[in-house]
């Protein structure tokens, strides 16, 4: 551990860590089970195209979130774009800009304009009340996105759907293998949008999902990743290719087997994360509601700089050049982003919060490759430069000038 500022790798000390530590450094499950589910498919000669292993996890994952209707996707993003396109939303869509920009890429690519709304500066989820003031003679639809993987005011927003008569999509890209007051995150909304990235602590290297409960719109998805084909040569609609192929899903199963030891892993480290920092001075540590069971693959900071005396930007850099790469997401809001920053009635009322937040969280690298002892010096090290942090302000300052 540092003794002293000098020997920060910023003041060109030696790095904490050799290797880096990342924020989204993947989860990989044992494997030689994901390898011979390789080989099984490569004997098969089916590779794609709803194989017998996208079955197989569409089948599971639907179990598992108590869902009538999941089918697999190529990545999140696509997903996004296939239900917006299939639940037919027009002119304007409500979301939160505080969120991964995939959420309002979605609506623009598909022709459609984001609006944007705040957040809960409590939950960072899209709040109702905000939601409401924008709703127009165009809006169609609500995206609410279960930020962290806490779920949104799913009551609140199902109630303005049905009110309004709008439709309702969750990005639940965050979410999978969460809950809300015992009912899984898969069956809320219209539909919800699940992301397996390598980057979530459930992968399929690139993958994503959209569960439902509505029959028609799940036959409508289904035809749409698959050009919308029914049959070998009858298309019937408009389609794309959003397939999930066999490798992704082979790792998908794969990821199943473990899911309750990765979740209880996930929440160890939190817990862990949660004794060390839950009470310093500047630092307010993101908790999960206790009603909702959650993933726990995120560990989210909101630093007050005030009282450390150290800006939040300069702790990334001092982090990055010790090989810890904490990450400042969702920064800066998707608001502040092109193409949206130079879009007219994007933003229509005051985004505060989600200005405020993103100035102030960063994320810290946890999940199966990083372990206890590593946590345990990423936090020694966070609480040494919070101690030093005026010093260390002015010496980052004098070494500029
Ligand atoms: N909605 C929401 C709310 C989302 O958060 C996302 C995706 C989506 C929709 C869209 O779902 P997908 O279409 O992606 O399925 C990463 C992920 O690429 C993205 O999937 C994720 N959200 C987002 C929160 O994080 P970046 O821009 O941070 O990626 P990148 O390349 O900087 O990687 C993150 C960190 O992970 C790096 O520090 C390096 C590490 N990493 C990454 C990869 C790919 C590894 O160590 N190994 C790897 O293989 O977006």
């Amino acid at each position: 551990m540092k003794k002293n500022i000098n020997d920060l790798a910023i003041f060109n000390g030696p790095p904490l860590f050799k290797d880096l530590l990342h924020v989204g450094c993947p989860n990989i499950p044992p494997r030689d089970f994901f390898i011979k589910r390789i080989h099984e498919s490569l004997d098969r000669q089916w590779l794609t195209n709803r194989g017998p292993f996208v079955k197989e996890l569409e089948e599971k994952m639907r179990d598992y979130c108590g869902v009538k209707h999941c089918i697999l996707t190529c990545n999140g993003t696509t997903a996004l774009q296939i239900a917006i396109k299939a639940l037919d939303l027009t002119g304007e869509v409500i979301v939160p800009s505080f969120t991964f920009v995939a959420t309002a890429h979605s609506v623009q690519w598909v022709g459609l304009k984001p609006v944007f709304c705040d957040v809960d500066p409590v939950t960072h989820t899209i709040n109702p009340e905000e939601v409401k003031k924008l709703i127009t003679p165009k809006t169609s639809g609500i995206i609410g996105v279960h930020l962290w993987g806490r779920p949104c005011d799913t009551e609140a927003l199902e109630k303005i759907s049905a009110e309004y008569q709008l439709k309702l999509i969750f990005d639940a890209a965050h979410a999978f293998g969460a809950s809300k007051k015992n009912r899984m995150i898969g069956s809320f909304g219209n539909c919800e949008v699940m992301s397996f990235h390598a980057t979530k602590f459930f992968n399929t290297l690139e993958g994503g999902a959209v569960t439902t409960n509505d029959d028609a719109l799940a036959e409508r998805i289904r035809l749409m990743i698959n050009f919308g084909f029914e049959g070998y040569d009858n298309v019937i609609c408009a389609g794309t290719n959003g397939k999930m192929n066999e490798v992704s899903a082979a790792m998908g199963l794969t990821m199943m087997d473990h899911l309750k030891t990765t979740i209880e892993d996930n929440e160890s480290k939190y817990a862990l994360y949660e004794r060390l920092l839950g009470s310093i001075e500047g630092i307010q540590f993101m908790r999960y509601n206790g009603d909702n069971k959650a993933n726990y693959q995120f560990i989210v900071l909101e630093l007050d700089e005030s009282k450390m005396k150290l800006q939040r930007d300069l702790m990334i850099k001092i982090f990055h050049a010790e090989n810890i790469v904490v990450r400042r997401y969702f920064y800066p809001g998707c608001h502040r982003m092109e193409p949206y920053r130079s879009q007219a009635n994007v933003v229509k009322n005051s985004l505060k919060e989600t200005e405020a937040l993103s100035e102030r969280i960063i994320c810290l690298p946890t999940g199966p490759s990083i372990d206890k002892e590593k946590i345990e010096n990423i936090c020694a090290f966070l609480k040494f430069i919070i101690v030093h942090g005026s010093e260390i302000s002015d010496k980052a300052l004098e070494n500029i000038l």
